[in-house]
């Protein structure tokens, strides 16, 4: 797969699994913090922070589900690239539907994005990025952190009054996004590039095992964390939507689907439905990047047209106690 290792782009440089052919992700590199204090070395300001995404992967996406839910589309800009990623890694493709340029410097790959900030860089280049047009560079590519700083540091620069990480639940936050992060966020990758029939069937296993929890907790709890919606939800959200196009098929994580539970789905089309989250959803995007950027799955990468998926039909998740921030009852 392909790299940069001390400035070069590589095409034979990493593995994706391990000696027991287990999927193996890599740690991210760049871990700087944008705060709410002008003193910060990088302060929360409007105008000044720029997102790099693709539009067909969940860790983009949280990043963009909570800058919509926050209102923060004024204040942090975005580019987004194609989603078929090939042997030059990501590439802007502004003539495509959905895609843009780089709008911060023009670049033709987002690989050039990270040797500006760091020309010796090893490491995989990923999304999302967050770039600081002031300083020029990289402030954070870790989808986690991007995610709790747009929901603590930029409330200022806010449209909408939505807190994430509220006080009171904090802990039960980060427990839930812990808890979800191995068996499911990474669980489908771990099914999907496992390397042998052993760490496939594990990471299944584990996986289903998961949502079957996560269903029973949703029978009579509204959200991840409580009755109040959290980072932990948008976390889980991005990779329920992309479940059943995506994942069962092409990752093979077929025991079943998340329309045959019955409360992740009504839970997953209550999350679809708040302000500004459709928008963030770009089934082409997702399907096209996934069924053709990965040819040692999907040789012929032919594109699977189903299933529709009807995320607007009601819900019932109302039956429970809580709900959305009153900001996002419109
Ligand atoms: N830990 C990172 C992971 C990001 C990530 O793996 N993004 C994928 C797209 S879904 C990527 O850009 N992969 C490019 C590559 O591995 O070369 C985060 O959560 O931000």
């Amino acid at each position: 797969m392909n790299m940069l290792v001390d400035g070069e782009w590589r095409t034979d440089a990493y593995e994706t699994t391990d000696e027991e052919g287990a999927f193996d992700r890599q740690e991210t590199a760049f871990r700087d913090w944008v705060e709410a204090d002008p003193d910060a070395e990088f302060p929360a300001e409007a105008g000044r922070y720029h997102l790099y995404v693709s539009y067909a992967c969940p860790w983009a996406h949280r990043t963009l589900v909570t800058r919509a839910l926050k209102g923060l589309e004024d204040a942090v800009s975005v580019s987004v690239v194609d989603p078929y990623r090939e042997d030059d890694g990501w590439e802007f493709s502004p003539e495509r539907e959905g895609c843009t340029a780089d709008a911060v410097a023009g670049a033709d790959h987002l690989r050039e994005r990270y040797l500006a900030a760091d020309p010796e860089f090893t490491g995989r280049v990923t999304v999302p990025v967050l770039w600081d047009t002031e300083r020029d560079t990289i402030v954070n590519n870790e989808s986690e952190e991007i995610m709790r700083m747009f929901d603590t540091a930029f409330d200022e620069h806010a449209t909408r009054d939505v807190t994430l990480y509220p006080e009171g639940y904090r802990d039960a936050v980060d427990d839930a996004i812990d808890a979800i992060y191995e068996p499911i966020n990474n669980g489908v990758y771990r099914a999907g590039f496992a390397g042998t029939q052993a760490a496939y069937e594990d990471a299944v296993t584990e996986l289903f095992d998961a949502l079957d929890h996560w269903e029973d907790v949703l029978a009579d709890q509204r959200y991840l964390a409580g009755p109040v919606l959290t980072e932990a939800d948008v976390a889980m959200f991005v990779t329920l939507v992309r479940f059943d196009a995506v994942y069962h098929t092409h990752f093979k994580c077929n025991r079943r689907r998340i329309v045959d539970y019955p409360n992740l789905w009504n839970y997953l089309k209550e999350l679809y439905q708040l302000p500004g989250v459709a928008e963030t959803v770009h089934m082409d995007h997702i399907t096209e990047h996934y069924y053709r950027s990965h040819a040692d799955l999907n040789p012929k990468r032919i594109v699977a047209v189903g299933p529709d998926l009807d995320f607007e039909a009601s819900h019932d998740r109302d039956r429970l106690t809580g709900g959305p921030p009153e900001a996002l009852l419109d």
